[in-house]
């Protein structure tokens, strides 16, 4: 299996860090989804990262579903989502918003840092901005004091979780500060639950790169 993009996407780190977990081997394809694009199209028809390469020459694309597919091969036991539909369903809204608040982190630099300033949409800032702060309040409520989200193991709404937070205390650490009264306490339990997941041999293995 050939995993591919960068290490500061928390797409692909969320899979690279899900690979390690279940001990499958990987290459990795460290390539840029803006500088690389033409290698990307050929491998991906939406060129976007992460995109993974089974051995048999299929490309699956989309964090949520390649990891859908890595969690079968895994097999039952190792699997980082339930299979009991209830428990599953709140680890699936959890995951939701979680990879939704990356999304929103990611798209508010492409907002802000990729187009020049004078063509910056301020509203669409604005509405980013406000979806950014109440998936982190979302999140927080529902974050325990300590251990997992998802029970006695780590799982992928953990991993969604962590890797979301830090790629915004490495790039937009603004995001975190308590504002508005939004969320008093700074989203300690969020802070607290990424620091301990980022602690894993797992998460050390892929890590997030500095600036
Ligand atoms: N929902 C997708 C999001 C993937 C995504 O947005 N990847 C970004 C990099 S962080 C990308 O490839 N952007 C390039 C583009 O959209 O043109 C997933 O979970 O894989």
């Amino acid at each position: 299996m050939i995993l591919t993009g960068q290490l500061d996407s928390p797409f692909v780190r969320r899979v690279a860090i899900a690979l390690q977990i279940y001990g499958l081997p990987f290459e990795h394809n460290v390539i840029s989804a803006y500088d690389d694009f033409d290698e990307l199209l050929a491998l991906n028809p939406l060129g976007k990262v992460p995109a993974l390469r089974l051995d048999d020459g299929r490309v699956i694309a989309d964090s949520t579903l390649i990891l859908d597919y890595l969690d079968r091969v895994a097999g039952q036991e190792n699997a980082l989502l339930p299979d009991d539909a209830s428990v599953r369903a709140g680890l699936l809204a959890h995951m939701g918003v979680a990879v939704g608040l990356a999304e929103k982190a990611v798209e508010f630099r492409t907002e802000t840092v990729r187009r020049p300033s004078d063509k910056v949409d301020q509203p669409r800032v604005g509405r980013i901005l406000a979806q950014i702060v109440s998936a982190l309040d979302w999140l927080e409520e529902r974050t325990p004091q300590e251990g997992f989200v998802s029970g006695d193991g780590i799982g992928h709404a953990d991993i969604a979780s962590a890797v979301a937070m830090t790629f915004i205390a490495g790039k937009n650490p603004e995001h975190l500060e308590a504002r508005r009264g939004d969320c008093q306490n700074g989203f300690k339990k969020l802070k607290a639950h990424a620091a301990c997941c980022e602690m894993m041999d797992a998460f050390r293995a892929v890590p997030f790169p500095p600036a």
